[in-house]
């Protein structure tokens, strides 16, 4: 087997404690573990300040898994990072086109860190290796790398969505990244939107076409472009939930809670899961069914993200105030409705919360896939699992078609969906949560790493001379 070299913006190197957050790196770290390999990208650290070159790349090996880093300057990370990557392309993959920025020296800031990638990983690589990319930040990187003479096979994951050419088009140089897209073997998205968005673009912007195997023709390239939707280690996730009385913090929320049903929120701080609708829909639902005031708590666990980018810090205090807000109205001087929490919690403790709560809300204004939707469903009991509700725009609810669906831009839709999760009755959360976990343990992160490397590897024969299409 030939070796599996993965690249993504940050390498989550394992330190003992601190548990990785953020879905690239849950879904990666265990796939990782379990081919073995390289791990290369930025080290999370900046260089000191007036260095602009990082060194050689810092190497270190834990669990069959070499992980290479390097550090960038600062220049690098406001420009390729909190620039081009988070304030361009994240907002407009995400449909956001008022949100985004562009400019011309962030957009060259992504291109030279991308070659800075490609020369530093160069060295490490050997003829057969195959080469797994990960995510908008690097983009570009096959077409570097393909530029240096590299033949590897190549890979690409999208892990976010990939928009409609409507909205795509919005970015100055999107015949650019469609270009870069189709200098890799595969390139994968999380659902069929995305490759039906893909295809409707190569087919108006007419720089391509559909091969009759399937592949496309883009930009002179044959590209396979599927849909490979991320999974959670299913089973492994189900085991520890199952375990999880034996948690102190999950005891002492239990304990907190006396009785009062739990409503479960975890998200990055990211305008793009829809907090803030979502604290409206609660407040919403607390106003129409005076009856749950004093018998549920909704617990909203939120890390800090991307603080180096203006919309966030916007967003974060917008989320403050709105939580302030709800439990001013409604808290009690024995119940607080909302519990709103800026931190990380381990996976264990998570996968504990997640099965002692009655409805879990994941409802994203959009999202790749959103694996927290998954982890809740594995969590469950199967005797009396929660019931989860789910917004259509995650790419999760293609595939979790027991979820109570709602469109969190209709916050009193929302509110009425979470009345309704919260008095399902027993039968009918087991007959959702059944269909559920059987979708997510047959594609599980196994499956989609597997059934990704398996597109990769194969060996298509060499692309069909296209002329101009
Ligand atoms: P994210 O936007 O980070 O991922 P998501 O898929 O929900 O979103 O993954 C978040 C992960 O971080 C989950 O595993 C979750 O448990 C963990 N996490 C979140 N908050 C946490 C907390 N407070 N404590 C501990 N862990 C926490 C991107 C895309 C998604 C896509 C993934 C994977 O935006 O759409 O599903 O990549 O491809």
């Amino acid at each position: 087997m030939s070796r599996l070299v993965v690249v993504s913006n940050r390498v989550p190197v394992p330190t003992p404690g601190v548990p990785p957050a953020g879905g690239l790196a849950v879904a990666l770290s265990g796939a990782m573990q379990a081919r073995g390999g390289l791990w290369f990208g930025w080290s999370g650290a900046k260089l000191p300040p007036g260095e602009t070159e990082p060194s050689e790349p810092q190497v270190t090996t834990a669990d069959g898994v070499t992980y290479a880093v390097i550090d960038l300057s600062e220049r690098d990370l406001d420009e390729y990072y909190a620039g081009f990557s988070n304030r361009m392309l994240w907002p407009l993959f995400h449909y956001r086109m008022e949100l985004t920025e562009f400019t011309r020296v962030s957009l060259s800031g992504y291109h030279r860190v991308n070659r800075l990638f490609a020369q530093r990983l160069a060295p490490m690589l050997k003829p057969d290796d195959v080469i797994w990319v990960h995510d908008y930040h690097l983009i570009p990187l096959a077409a570097e790398l393909r530029a240096m003479g590299f033949r590897n096979r190549m890979g690409f994951f999208l892990h976010i969505p990939f928009p409609p050419p409507d909205v795509l088009t919005a970015l100055p140089n999107h015949a650019d990244v469609v270009r870069s897209l189709a200098a890799y073997d595969v390139a994968g998205f999380q659902t069929p939107i995305d490759v039906e968005n893909f295809e409707t673009y190569v087919r108006r912007e007419r720089v391509g076409r559909r091969l009759p195997d399937g592949r496309f023709v883009a930009h002179g390239r044959a590209v396979t472009v599927e849909a490979f939707p991320v999974g959670i280690e299913t089973d492994a996730f189900a085991a520890v939930a199952a375990a999880s009385n034996r948690n102190a913090l999950v005891r002492r929320v239990r304990e907190s809670l006396s009785d009062r049903k739990l409503i479960i929120g975890v998200d990055r701080l990211d305008y793009s899961k829809g907090i803030a609708q979502r604290i409206q829909a609660y407040e919403t639902f607390l106003l129409l069914d005076p009856e749950w005031r004093g018998r549920c708590v909704y617990l909203q666990i939120t890390p800090k993200s991307r603080e180096e980018v203006p919309e966030y810090a916007a967003m974060e205090r917008e989320v403050a105030e709105l939580a302030g807000r709800v439990n001013g109205a409604y808290s009690e001087l024995d119940w607080t409705p909302l519990r709103y929490v800026n931190r990380t919690v381990g996976r264990n403790a998570l996968a504990g919360l997640y099965r002692q709560a009655a409805v879990g809300v994941v409802t994203p204004l959009r999202d790749g896939m959103n694996l927290v939707a998954k982890e809740y469903v594995a969590a469950q009991d199967p005797e009396n699992p929660g019931a989860l509700l789910l917004s259509r725009f995650a790419g999760a609810a293609a595939e979790l078609d027991g979820a109570l669906m709602t469109n969190p831009y209709d916050v009193d839709g929302t509110a009425g969906a979470l009345a309704r999760a919260l008095d399902m009755a027993v039968e009918e959360r087991r007959e959702r949560w059944s269909s559920m976990f059987r979708r997510i343990k047959e594609y599980d992160v196994t499956w989609w790493r597997e059934s990704f490397l398996e597109a990769l590897e194969k060996d298509d024969e060499a692309p069909p001379s296209t002329g101009r299409m």
